[in-house]
């Protein structure tokens, strides 16, 4: 069971958030990784709702999370944390050279070229639903979006990771799309909607999933 109180490997997280974020929090993609590795971590929780002491924005200098401690040694970054992780064990991050970089091409791609174009569309729906031009910016955002989920489920072609055996660059690509659960978009790109599931189906993913949502305060309303 990779959560223990004793470990010296910390994940930051939050113990309150909206429901929307619920299951949803980036701390899952350090989450997961780890319990593919059956690797012991210790959360650390903040509030989202509350600011963040400087001790913790000393350690993620937004006061985002999840930072990631193990030991002494201190980083942020949910894509820097997974090439840690990555580096240290090849069931995460595979050996050969070029799977290797595959892989994190991938991982950066979720990252940098999905990432942006799927949160425009969250902020647009969640974080900006109240401005009067939300509704009206959202079809051109929705078809750049669409653009680049296009070329992504091209690229995936019939794999099923992607980048050779199952990696770092899936936990981020899985989690990344997860961003648009709220809409019926994925639909439209069945491999990539395949991809998502099946990244979803890992027991590694659901305990993730079970423990970020064990985490929360107040039960889900
Ligand atoms: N680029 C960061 C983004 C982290 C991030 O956006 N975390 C969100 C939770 S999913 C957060 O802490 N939001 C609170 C805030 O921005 O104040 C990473 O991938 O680690």
């Amino acid at each position: 069971m990779p959560i223990d109180q004793t470990a010296t490997t910390l994940v930051t997280a939050f113990d309150n958030v909206p429901a929307f974020a619920r299951g949803r929090v980036r701390d899952m993609r350090v989450r997961w990784a780890l319990e593919e590795i059956g690797r012991d971590y210790c959360p650390q929780f903040f509030d989202a709702m509350k600011p963040k002491p400087d001790a913790y924005r000393d350690w993620q200098p937004y006061g985002q999370v999840p930072a990631f401690a193990d030991g002494d040694l201190r980083l942020f970054e949910s894509g820097a944390i997974l090439l840690y992780l990555g580096e240290q064990d090849e069931r995460l991050l595979p050996r050969d050279p070029a799977a290797r970089w595959a892989a994190t091409s991938w991982l950066i791609a979720a990252l940098n070229s999905v990432e942006p174009m799927l949160m425009q569309i969250v902020s647009l729906d969640v974080f900006l639903a109240r401005e009067p031009w939300a509704k009206q910016a959202r079809p051109a955002i929705v078809e750049m979006a669409r653009a680049r989920l296009r070329s992504t489920e091209r690229a995936l072609g019939e794999r099923d990771w992607f980048a050779g055996p199952f990696s770092i660059a899936d936990i981020m690509m899985t989690t990344v799309l997860r961003n648009v659960d709220h809409t019926d978009m994925l639909a439209e790109y069945p491999a990539l909607a395949a991809f998502k599931a099946r990244g979803e189906a890992r027991p590694a993913f659901q305990r993730a999933l079970a423990d970020q949502l064990a985490g929360f305060r107040e039960p889900a309303g």
